[in-house]
């Protein structure tokens, strides 16, 4: 069994970006799916999630919650992180804004007006993040320090999941598409990206039963 073990449901949501960056740093995890209240009320029970929440993450003999604390943790243990505190905040910053854009994406299926959400998520996508990420891109190989870090991470598995929406978005971001191709040919990432991979599939509204029924929310099933 790997020593690294993710608890969340089966769907990308929150966890997903931890999946990519592990997949990059070349760790080996389980992964632990809540099925049901009773499994998530048994990680309570036990004082596992600080907060009550998941993603949460077994690792190096801690139960680490809040994704971006998780996110960081690895990042800074695989190297990838940044060579020094000015690397690092330019790598949140980017971060911040994938994970901005990314929190847009995961949660469409929960929206009342999917159509209007897309629209937004299309404008804000072409004309507030893919601009800065393409002049980055212009002159630089990755995005900071000239080699991968977790903001790359984000942008990559980002754009995937745009492309997934709304393809040939990329089009008039043609650093961006290069940027793909190159991190796509890392093999841990071309693996990744293969069927049968622990990468998960794009979320649809079937996931709102397991939500509703695991956190007891009282999400509309349309
Ligand atoms: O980013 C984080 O990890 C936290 N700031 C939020 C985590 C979170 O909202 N987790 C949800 C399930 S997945 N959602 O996106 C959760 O555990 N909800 C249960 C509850 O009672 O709040």
């Amino acid at each position: 069994m790997a020593e690294v073990k993710l608890h969340y449901i089966n769907v990308r949501g929150k966890m997903e970006s931890i999946r990519w960056l592990l997949t990059v740093a070349q760790v080996e995890f389980d992964e632990f799916f809540l099925t049901t209240r009773e499994e998530y009320l048994k990680l309570l029970n036990d004082g596992d999630l600080m907060f009550q929440q998941v993603p949460m993450v077994e690792i190096d003999g801690m139960k680490l919650i809040q994704t971006k604390a998780i996110l960081n943790y690895i990042a800074e243990k695989y190297s990838l992180h940044g060579k020094d505190i000015k690397d690092r905040v330019m790598i949140n910053m980017y971060s911040e804004g994938l994970m901005d854009l990314n929190e847009m994406i995961i949660t469409l299926p929960f929206s009342t007006d999917e159509k209007s959400k897309l629209d937004i998520i299309e404008t804000k996508a072409k004309e507030r993040y893919l601009p800065v990420f393409e002049k980055q891109l212009c002159d630089h190989i990755y995005l900071v320090g000239g080699k991968v870090s977790l903001a790359d991470v984000l942008l990559l598995e980002c754009t995937l999941m745009l492309e997934e929406k709304f393809p040939g978005i990329l089009g008039d971001f043609r650093n961006i598409k290069s940027f793909q191709g190159r991190m796509t040919q890392i093999p841990a990432i071309s693996r990744f990206l293969q069927p049968g991979s622990k990468r998960k599939p794009q979320q649809d509204k079937t996931l709102t039963k397991t939500v509703n029924e695991v956190f007891n929310y009282n999400i509309k099933i349309p």
